[in-house]
């Protein structure tokens, strides 16, 4: 019996023994499957990981990199200042341009100039209605201009010429203009007379010379237009003004016929004097509009571009371009902001409608969009989106400059409405996210003016590519 019992026993264990067996090998199994299970939950949050991680470390790297830098900033440095062009132009001629932009000698103002300048334009006064916007043809012949009075003014600006679409920069404030002060017989640079910007000016000077500039070559009849963009603000209530336009397609411009010939210019050349506004209304901020906030001279021998108003009802084009800054996180380290640099364009139609005392109300067509990726400085594989448009998987490029142009539809120039998934640098299938910026955040994306430069590879922004609070 005992044996029995032993081999029941043995019996009984061995069968615990075999159903303990199959319990564990079901065990195994459900483990086996579990494991398997986990070991895929595993990957996918070791991917999921991998993005916070890398962004967690960019954000620290970030914050590094600019210890004065609030996060609690919006990243959105554009103005989104329109640029004017003309709706048709003579673009045949734009291939193959051969004109070119020189400097003279310097060029002494006549005070006949001057007095009938000031008899026209009254300081302080709305000066508007002395013309409409205007773009001009060129002559067939070479022709000059030279700037003859500055006005008072806390900003910083260019002249640029846009000549058949080509857009050249002529001249900036202060630049090689000289004047004499009562009681003095010494020339002194405009720039020098004083520390404060907005007495750099010609105002109360009994003499002024400056340097000319001759346009060579223009093609005769070419279309051509002025504008003066702000460049540097010294009075922060201006800050909208940067990156302007101020054009003469835009009625920021006079066009002053019916001044004399001055007896130091050549006979037989004809001038006409272009007076700028330097300030558009914008809030609480308005325009004296006295439109003498700098004014050129411009003559030619037999002839001076001529003037051609733009009427009521006749539309310029307007375009807003934003340019995004993208980081594609290949690195955490790096803050060139130069992996994939894309400007998104708005384009109107925009319908001038003069008011009585000629300042202009502005109707816009439905804009169109379109991006162009200007600048590539990774190596990564993205996908942009920009607005309610998609495009196709792209190859990083390191240091290329491809323009490819795209229409999109539905983009915010105000919410930055874009994003763009890059393939991390680990793994061939899986992408990171990299969405505009909300404050708080460390940046991936900023948005800047079209007129800002991306930097060379691997070289950080610099700090004043951001906000920095200052001490008050
Ligand atoms: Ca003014
Ligand atoms: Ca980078
Ligand atoms: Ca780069």
């Amino acid at each position: 019996m005992i044996w029995n019992k032993k081999d029941n026993f043995a019996d009984r264990k061995n069968n615990y023994i075999s159903i303990n067996n199959i319990v564990m090998k079901k065990v195994m199994m459900m483990l086996t499957a579990v494991l398997l299970t986990a070991c895929t939950k595993t990957d996918l949050f070791d991917e999921g990981q991998l993005e916070k991680d890398t962004k967690k470390a960019y954000a620290e790297n970030f914050t590094k990199a600019y210890p004065n830098v609030d996060l609690n900033q919006s990243w959105d440095y554009s103005h989104k200042n329109p640029a004017y062009s003309l709706s048709t132009s003579n673009h045949a001629l734009t291939r193959a341009e051969s004109f070119t932009l020189t400097q003279g000698s310097e060029y002494e103002v006549d005070a006949s100039t001057l007095n009938w300048l000031k008899g026209k334009l009254k300081n302080g006064k709305n000066n508007r209605n002395l013309g409409k916007a205007f773009y001009m043809k060129a002559p067939a012949n070479n022709f000059t201009i030279v700037p003859i009075f500055q006005g008072q003014a806390s900003s910083i600006w260019e002249l640029h010429a846009v000549i058949n679409g080509v857009d050249m920069k002529v001249w900036e404030k202060c630049q090689d203009i000289w004047m004499k002060t009562s009681g003095s017989d010494e020339w002194k640079s405009v720039s020098s007379v004083s520390t404060n910007e907005l007495n750099k000016n010609t105002e109360n000077a009994t003499a002024v010379k400056a340097k000319t500039y001759t346009f060579n070559n223009v093609p005769a009849g070419a279309d051509m237009y002025f504008y003066l963009t702000v460049t540097k603000v010294t009075n922060s209530k201006y800050d909208y003004t940067i990156n302007s336009q101020m054009s003469s397609l835009s009625g920021m411009m006079l066009s002053l016929s019916g001044c004399e010939r001055p007896a130091n210019i050549e006979e037989g050349n004809e001038i006409t004097l272009i007076a700028c506004e330097d300030v558009y209304d914008h809030g609480n901020v308005k325009s004296d509009n006295d439109m003498n906030d700098v004014v050129f001279m411009v003559y030619g021998k037999p002839e001076v571009p001529t003037t051609t108003e733009i009427e009521d009802g006749q539309p310029i084009v307007k375009q807003t371009t934003v340019r995004y800054m993208i980081e594609d996180l290949g690195a955490t380290d790096d803050f060139d902001f130069n992996d994939i640099v894309v400007d998104v364009t708005e384009t109107a139609l925009s319908t001038p409608h003069y008011n009585d005392d000629y300042t202009i109300s502005w109707t816009d067509s439905e804009p169109t969009q379109k991006a162009i990726i200007r600048h590539l400085g990774g190596t990564l594989p993205f996908k942009l989106t920009i607005g309610n448009t998609k495009l196709e998987e792209m190859q990083g490029v390191l240091g290329s400059n491809p323009n490819e142009e795209y229409d999109v539809t539905g983009w915010n120039k105000n919410t930055h409405n874009i994003s763009v998934k890059v393939k991390q640098a680990s793994n061939s299938t899986v992408y990171n996210n990299v969405a505009f910026p909300k404050s708080g955040e460390a940046p991936m994306i900023v948005a800047k003016d079209p007129q800002v430069e991306w930097m060379p590879e691997r070289q950080h922004v610099p700090e004043d590519w951001f906000y920095i609070p200052t001490e008050e």
